[in-house]
C-alpha cells in the first residue's frame, strides 16, 4: 500500500513537473521574417532611446527577427479611435496599441479590434504577476469578447484601482471647525450623504473676514461635466450610468439612483460648498476641507504627487454611501491594456514580443526611476517583489496614517470595473446638459437627462447595431 501511494505520488510530481515544463505560447519563438513591428504606446519608445534601453531593443529585434517602430496612440479616443481605425484600413499586420480602456470599449463597439478571447488563455494569466491575471478577465471584456491584453503603462500592483475614487480630508480643518471624525463616521456606519453634505456647508466659510467664501467643502477630481465626476455619486448611491441587458448597453441615467445623484451634485453646487479646480492649490493652502481624488496622486510621480505637498494631518477615507446603497462602494473609471487592430497577423508573436520587450528595461525599478512611479512594473515576472515593493515603499512610506492603508486595501480587494460610461460623453449636448443641470441649475435632473436620453439610446444603438 505505502509503494502503491508513492508511486502515485511520484507521478503526480512528474506531471506537475512536465505541465510547468511545457512551454507556454509566451516562451515559444517567433520569427517576423524581417518585417516592422509597430508598437503605438504611451511613452513613443522613449525608454529605448539609449543605454540598456537601446541595447535592449537591439537584442529583441534580433530575437522576432524584425524592426521595431513606435507610435503615440492620442490623447483621447477620438485619435486613438482614428489611429486604430487607419491601421486597419491600412491592413496593419504587425502593429500594437496600449489604449486606456474607455477608448478601447469605443474601438471594440466599432468592430476595430482583434478579439483575444481564444489567445489569452489561463497560462497567459497565470504567467502575469501578482492579482493582475486573476483581476484582469473582469476588466478587459466588452460585450461578450476580450480585447485587452497585459500593458505596461498603468501597470502596477494598483493597475485596477489607481482611478478608484475616496475622499482626502483634511484633519487639522475638521478640528478647526469642531468636524467629526471621518474614520469614526465610516466606522459608525455613518459616513453617509447627509454627514457628507452637513460637514461641506459646515466647512466653508469666509476666515478671513473680507466677505469672499475662502474655504470649501469639497473639491473633486475633475469638474462636474468631466467623465467620472458626476457618475462616482451614481454608484455612491446604488446605481450604474449604463448597463447591459439582453445584449443591448442601455442608458441608464434616467433611473432614481442616478436622478438623485444628479439632484445631490446640484444641491452642493446650489450651496457653494463645492470648488472647482480646487485639487491643488487650494487643497495644498488648507482650504478644502475634503478632496475626492485617486490613490495614485498620493504617491505618483512629482508632476502629479501632490495630495502629500502639504504642512497638514490629513486621511483618505472611502467615498460616503448615497441613501439607496447598502455599502460603499470602490469603483474604477480607467484603467489600460494592449489591443490588436482587426488585420493584426502572428497575434501570439506580437504579444510575446510585446512582454518580452518590457520586461527587461530600466522600468524594472519602477518605483524610483522611469517617467511614471510604476512604469513597466507589471511587466517585470519578479512580482512578488514589486508587490511588497508597492506595499511596505510606495505606500507604506506615502500614506499618511494606517487608515489611509485600509482604504487602499479595501480599494484592492472590492474594485470593480465601471461600465464604457464614457462613450455617451461622444454625444452632442451630453456634457452642455450636465452643465444645465448641476452647474447652472437651469434644468431639473429628470428634464435634461428625458431630453438627452433618446439621443445617447440611439447612439448606442447604432454603435453596437442593436
Ligand atoms: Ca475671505
Amino acid at each position: 500500500m505505502k509503494r502503491v501511494l508513492s508511486f502515485i505520488l511520484v507521478l503526480t510530481l512528474v506531471l506537475a513537473v512536465t505541465s510547468v515544463g511545457l512551454a507556454h505560447w509566451l516562451e515559444d519563438e517567433y520569427d517576423f521574417g524581417g518585417e516592422t513591428v509597430t508598437i503605438v504606446e504611451f511613452w513613443s519608445g522613449s525608454a529605448f532611446n539609449e543605454g540598456r534601453g537601446a541595447a535592449h531593443l537591439a537584442a529583441i529585434e534580433e530575437k522576432y527577427n524584425c524592426t521595431i517602430a513606435f507610435g503615440w496612440p492620442g490623447g483621447d479616443h477620438n485619435a486613438f479611435v482614428q489611429n486604430v481605425a487607419t491601421a486597419v484600413m491600412e491592413g496593419a499586420p504587425y502593429t500594437l496599441f496600449e489604449g486606456q480602456n474607455q477608448w478601447i470599449y469605443y474601438a471594440a463597439a466599432e468592430g476595430l479590434l482583434l478579439p483575444v478571447g481564444d489567445i489569452l488563455d489561463q497560462g497567459y494569466y497565470d504567467a502575469l504577476p501578482g492579482g493582475v491575471g486573476a483581476v484582469m478577465p473582469q476588466h478587459n471584456a466588452f460585450f461578450g469578447d476580450v480585447y485587452g491584453f497585459e500593458c505596461g503603462w498603468m501597470g502596477g500592483p494598483d493597475k485596477f484601482f489607481q482611478e478608484t475614487q475616496a475622499v482626502y480630508w483634511n484633519k487639522e480643518l475638521f478640528a478647526r471647525e469642531g468636524l467629526p471624525d471621518l474614520y469614526e463616521l465610516y466606522e459608525s456606519g455613518q459616513w453617509t450623504w447627509d454627514a457628507f453634505k452637513e460637514i461641506a456647508i459646515k466647512a466653508t466659510a469666509d476666515t478671513d473676514g473680507d466677505g469672499v467664501i475662502d474655504q470649501w467643502g469639497y473639491t473633486s477630481r475633475g469638474v462636474m461635466t468631466d467623465p467620472g465626476t458626476i457618475e462616482y455619486f451614481v454608484y455612491m448611491n446604488g446605481g450604474q450610468p449604463v448597463r447591459y441587458e439582453g445584449g443591448r448597453l442601455l442608458f441608464t441615467m434616467n433611473e432614481p439612483a442616478a436622478i438623485e445623484a444628479l439632484e445631490f451634485a446640484r444641491e452642493l453646487v446650489d450651496l457653494g460648498v463645492y470648488l472647482d479646480y480646487g485639487i491643488w492649490g487650494p487643497w495644498q493652502n488648507g482650504q478644502v476641507a475634503m478632496n475626492i481624488n485617486i490613490p495614485s496622486e498620493l504617491y505618483g510621480t512629482h508632476e502629479n504627487h501632490f495630495i502629500n505637498q502639504v504642512n497638514f494631518d490629513f486621511g483618505y477615507v472611502p467615498l460616503p454611501k448615497g441613501p439607496r446603497a447598502e455599502d460603499h462602494v470602490a469603483v474604477n473609471r480607467l484603467t489600460c491594456f494592449g489591443v490588436l487592430p482587426l488585420t493584426a497577423k502572428n497575434p501570439k508573436g506580437l504579444i510575446a514580443l510585446y512582454h518580452d520587450l518590457y520586461e527587461f528595461t530600466g522600468y524594472q525599478e519602477p518605483f524610483v526611476q522611469g517617467p511614471v512611479y510604476n512604469g513597466r512594473a507589471m511587466n517585470a515576472r519578479s512580482a512578488g517583489r514589486v508587490e511588497d515593493m508597492y506595499w511596505s515603499e510606495v505606500i507604506g512610506v506615502n500614506a499618511p496614517d494606517l487608515e489611509t492603508i485600509d482604504t487602499i486595501m479595501w480599494f484592492n480587494e472590492n474594485v470593480t470595473a465601471m461600465g464604457p460610461f464614457e462613450l455617451y460623453f461622444a454625444v452632442d449636448g451630453y456634457t452642455q446638459t450636465i452643465e444645465d443641470i448641476v452647474v447652472n441649475g437651469v434644468k431639473p435632473p429628470e428634464t435634461g437627462i428625458a431630453e438627452i436620453a433618446p439621443m445617447i439610446q440611439a447612439f448606442f444603438d447604432e454603435l453596437f447595431r442593436y
